[in-house]
């Protein structure tokens, strides 16, 4: 007996694919589908889908794809094969079409199922806030803004976002889309440059020179130019190496609630990239499982429709942690659910510390460096408010 109930006045669904998780990108590389099968053993131990509609996606048409997509890319997608006897190891190959086939974005077996899978999951949870069978919905399975119209691009194929989005689009007048993942969010950004319909916040480690992708100053606020409706709708936040969770609480917060009041939502979309946790794989950042969900918690004030997505998180055990506590979260049992693990997980083994609460120290030993100054974050705060200025719903 867990106590987990049904959330009263509202409804959550929950979106996943099993047959998306048994794909491999390859032995060494980072991304792992399989951190979504640990994620849902969590939360299905912790009895939640017994509070949540369940709903095994479908892969997303060729036609929903190509809703952002260019056929040209998606007709390649479809049929590339991955080669016998692996390329170069580094992302050198000169002839590499679309991006596709070097070691970020590698050809492995059933790639356009394992994409197609993703973007269905994200589609399906768009349509079901647009037909209101659902208030929130939850798409661990998606999150991939790296991808472009006719490129692949860090370990994204498929920009399920931007498809979901579209989605939204053609029930909701404006759309705000909130991106927490470590990198910063350039695919869905560059792919709603030119419309005021849709605003898109990243926030992210920035290192022009040394952190992927490269792109997200705190003054890239979509192209300006008078005749462009999507200039400013673009917010991008800067960060450094080693952000806590109360500073990280508070510019979120901070930021988050004068666009809400601003731009006027009528829907969120919130990517969940875990690997802004601390001791992530490639991630940089102090984050606590608190931290990172106190922003699902903030989105979730709002009673707007909501669709949470996963992205990045490159060490299952806390990508497992994160997402089943905002999964708590967007049912509204996060105050029910035990900070012990649950006795019987399967792949119990995997969580090092019986917690869903892991502190710095048990996480990391010793935690990163916070190079974040709290003039910096001020003077961040005060860029975005002057910048919505612009902005008007
Ligand atoms: C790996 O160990 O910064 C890929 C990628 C494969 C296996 C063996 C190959 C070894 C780290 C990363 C060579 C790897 C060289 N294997 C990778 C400029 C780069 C060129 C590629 O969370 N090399 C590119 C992409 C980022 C770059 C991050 C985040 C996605 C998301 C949403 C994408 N690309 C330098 C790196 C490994 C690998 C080890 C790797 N790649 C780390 N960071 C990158 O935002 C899902
Ligand atoms: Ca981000
Ligand atoms: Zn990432």
């Amino acid at each position: 007996e867990s106590g987990i109930t049904r959330p009263k006045g509202y409804n959550v669904s929950f979106h996943c694919n099993p047959d998306m998780e048994k794909h491999h990108f390859g032995m060494t590389h980072p991304m792992k589908p399989w951190r979504l099968t640990l994620s849902k053993s969590l939360i299905y131990s912790y009895g939640m889908s017994f509070a949540m509609d369940n709903y095994v996606s479908r892969a997303a048409t060729y036609e929903e794809l190509a809703t952002f997509h260019s056929t040209d890319y998606l007709d390649f997608l479809g049929t590339v094969l991955p080669e016998p006897v692996p390329r170069d190891l580094e992302n050198q190959n000169p002839d590499l079409k679309f991006n596709l086939g070097g070691s970020d974005c590698p050809l492995f077996d059933g790639l356009y199922d394992y994409c197609s899978m993703s973007a269905g999951g994200a589609l399906d949870g768009a349509r079901k806030l647009c037909s209101k069978q659902s208030d929130i919905a939850v798409a661990w399975g998606g999150g991939l803004h790296h991808a472009k119209k006719a490129e692949a691009s860090g370990f994204c194929y498929i920009n399920d976002i931007v498809v979901a989005i579209l989605q939204l689009l053609r029930y909701y007048p404006r759309v705000l889309y909130i991106d927490i993942d470590v990198h910063h969010g350039d695919g869905v950004e560059e792919a709603f440059f030119s419309t005021d319909r849709v605003m898109t916040v990243s926030f992210h480690k920035y290192d022009p020179n040394n952190f992927f992708p490269g792109t997200g100053a705190l003054d890239d606020n979509g192209p300006k130019s008078e005749h462009n409706p999507g200039a400013h709708h673009a917010v991008n936040v800067p960060l450094n190496d080693g952000i806590t969770d109360e500073q990280y609480e508070w510019l979120f917060n901070s930021i988050i609630g004068r666009i809400v009041e601003k731009f006027r939502p009528g829907a969120i979309a919130l990517q969940c990239g875990a690997d802004s946790l601390a001791g992530d794989r490639l991630g940089r950042f102090n984050l606590q499982v608190q931290g990172h969900g106190a922003c699902v918690e903030f989105c979730k004030k709002y009673n707007l429709p909501l669709i949470l997505f996963g992205g990045g998180g490159y060490t299952p055990r806390n990508v497992a942690r994160a997402w089943a506590y905002e999964t708590s979260i967007a049912i509204g049992c996060d105050d029910k659910i035990s900070p012990t693990l649950p006795q019987h997980v399967p792949w119990r083994e995997q969580f090092r510390q019986d917690t869903l609460f892991p502190t710095l120290e048990q996480i990391l030993g010793e935690p990163r460096v916070n190079r974040n100054s709290q003039k910096r974050l001020q003077d961040i705060l005060q860029h975005v408010t002057e910048q919505l200025r612009f902005v008007q719903a």
